[in-house]
């Protein structure tokens, strides 16, 4: 396509995950003229990219699935309590189907650029292979941990195996049979897949600088009775869903504080929670665990025990003691025998953050104190989380605004949704919103519906644009400052404040006031005639 002669729509949408394919059903809905374009050649986000071994959601499957269609939801059959990768894939890919959404997406096109001119109300948008396309609305639905990030470590171009990053994973599988193995990373991805890894390989190093919290899944088949009754309760569900911090309905929220009870009583809570298994429940067991060091600690300790009861050489349980950071404040992973595996004779847990990795060689990799001969790196190292993707396609306005500069010492945002400086232009769970601290699929529909009502009022009312003053995204940028400061979170050299990203500034980026204040601050934006948005 020419680039004087544009292709036109109402909306553009960068990404068909998740939000992206909620956000052209629901647009396409109302009328609009929309297109997405995906990077990917299917949709799915997430759950197209990350097919590594032990994937699967830490939100059990009958909350986390799309609520827009109340037959889509009493149809569909999730076999077991937790989704995995593959499960969740065939019910996005079913979604498409059924709603026909593929039609209106553009698969295998990557954004390149995106520039908003003020004469005509309209954005540019650019694509790797050199199409323009424009708009007058912009969405990216670009995901929140969507741009795997290996570390630059020297030698890396020189080994002579295979290299993988869990966030990048060949659709073919990959065989670890008989083959040495190393991995680096102990987050959500290397947790998940290190037992997986684990029952393949011949010989298996864990290359762990910061030891994370994990507790069991305790993933099983859905009982049918369970699943019959959340069917019946579904519509109830999801609207008490946005009276949960979390955005998950069906836990009892705590009234006591850990330190108010006495400590036998307190261990029976943590025992029976971890034996139910699930994050959300634990972290409910009392309301000042994310909030106080002393209460936390009871919890932190509590898992600190079991780590030390599940694995047998003392030394590696105390090297899988997280010591610091407080439990929750980094996302909490929930897991499949993951401690368990260290019992094993051909798995190893090497200590980088007292002998740093110095560099890959071409048949393994050397640390500080040993040379570790493998067949196979497995980057476990996560993303350029919440910042990322947005950074890497060039936003920019004709008033010489570019989201690159603005966002240079970390994110600002209003309601994680929209910009001051970049009309016309949304995010879906975007930094500042509760996105990635919430059952996700709740908040992309939640910011879908949001969107789609200002489109609507701009279309009513003959506006054109929208695009939140300054000061209203300082206000919401220093609640959101003063919210995380408040908690225990901040404690934590997490990708929620950038720590695994060398050089990125450190900025608490989620919302963690809770989704129902921050559903609550959204509707009343709206019953104010869009408070702190312009719109002209
Ligand atoms: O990434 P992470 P992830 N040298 O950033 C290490 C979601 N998710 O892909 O802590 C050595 O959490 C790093 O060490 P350190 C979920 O929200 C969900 O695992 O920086 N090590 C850390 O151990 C999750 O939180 C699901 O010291 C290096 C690891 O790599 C998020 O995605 C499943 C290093 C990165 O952990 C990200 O998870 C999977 C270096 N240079 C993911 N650089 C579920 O739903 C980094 N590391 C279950």
């Amino acid at each position: 396509m020419q680039k004087n002669n544009p292709r036109k729509f109402d909306v553009v949408i960068v990404g068909a995950g998740v939000a992206g394919m909620y956000a052209v059903h629901r647009l396409r809905q109302m009328g609009l003229k929309v297109r997405a374009f995906e990077k990917g050649n299917d949709v799915g986000g997430t759950w197209y990219w990350n097919r590594y071994p032990g994937c699967r959601c830490d939100v059990e499957s009958m909350e986390y699935s799309f609520s827009f269609d109340n037959d889509l939801q009493q149809e569909w059959h999730w076999p077991e309590r937790y989704g995995t990768q593959p499960e969740i894939l065939t019910y996005l890919k079913h979604v498409a189907d059924r709603f026909d959404l593929r039609k209106d997406i553009e698969f295998g096109v990557s954004i390149k650029s995106a520039k908003f001119n003020s004469s005509d109300s309209l954005w540019t948008v650019g694509t790797e292979e050199g199409d323009i396309i424009s708009a007058p609305y912009l969405i990216m639905a670009t995901g929140n941990l969507s741009t795997p990030r290996k570390p630059n470590i020297p030698g890396i171009d020189g080994f002579r195996g295979a290299i993988y990053h869990t966030g990048l994973w060949p659709h073919e599988g990959v065989d670890f049979t008989g083959l040495r193995v190393g991995i680096i990373g102990t987050g959500s991805s290397g947790v998940q897949s290190i037992p997986i890894i684990a029952s393949q390989a011949k010989q298996l190093f864990v290359f762990q600088r910061t030891a994370n919290f994990s507790l069991p899944a305790r993933n099983a088949p859905l009982d049918p009775a369970v699943e019959t009754k959340h069917k019946a309760e579904y519509p109830e569900r999801r609207r008490a869903a946005y009276d949960t911090p979390f955005g998950i309905a069906g836990y009892p929220p705590p009234t006591a504080s850990a330190l108010d009870v006495p400590e036998e009583e307190r261990r029976q809570t943590y025992e029976q929670k971890w034996g139910q298994g699930g994050s959300i429940s634990f972290l409910y067991s009392y309301n000042d665990l994310l909030l106080n060091d002393e209460a936390n600690k009871t919890a932190s300790d509590f898992v600190r025990d079991k780590i030390r009861s599940i694995v047998k050489d003392a030394k590696t349980a105390e090297l899988l003691c997280p010591n610091d950071h407080p439990i929750g404040t980094k996302r909490l992973i929930l897991d499949t025998n993951y401690y368990e595996t260290y019992n094993l004779p051909h798995v190893k847990l090497v200590d980088i953050r007292s002998n740093p990795i110095r560099e890959i060689v071409e048949d393994g990799i050397r640390t500080a104190d040993a040379h570790y001969e493998l067949d196979v790196i497995v980057f476990a190292t996560g993303f350029d989380a919440m910042t990322g993707a947005m950074k890497e396609i060039d936003i920019s306005t004709d008033k010489q605004q570019t989201i690159r500069h603005k966002w240079e010492y970390g994110p600002r945002s209003y309601l994680g949704i929209m910009m001051n400086g970049f009309p016309n232009l949304f995010m879906i769970t975007g930094p500042q919103s509760p996105g990635v601290k919430s059952q996700m699929i709740l908040s992309c529909e939640q910011h879908v519906d949001w969107i789609a009502q200002l489109l609507q009022y701009l279309e009513d009312k003959g506006l054109r644009e929208a695009e939140p003053t300054r000061m209203a995204e300082d206000a919401w940028v220093d609640h959101n400052n003063e919210v995380a400061n408040g908690t225990l979170y901040p404690k934590a050299n997490s990708w929620y404040v950038g720590a695994n990203i060398p050089g990125k500034p450190r900025v608490f980026m989620p919302y963690v006031g809770g989704v129902t204040a921050y559903k609550k601050k959204c509707d009343e934006v709206v019953a104010a005639g869009y408070e702190g948005i312009t719109l002209k």
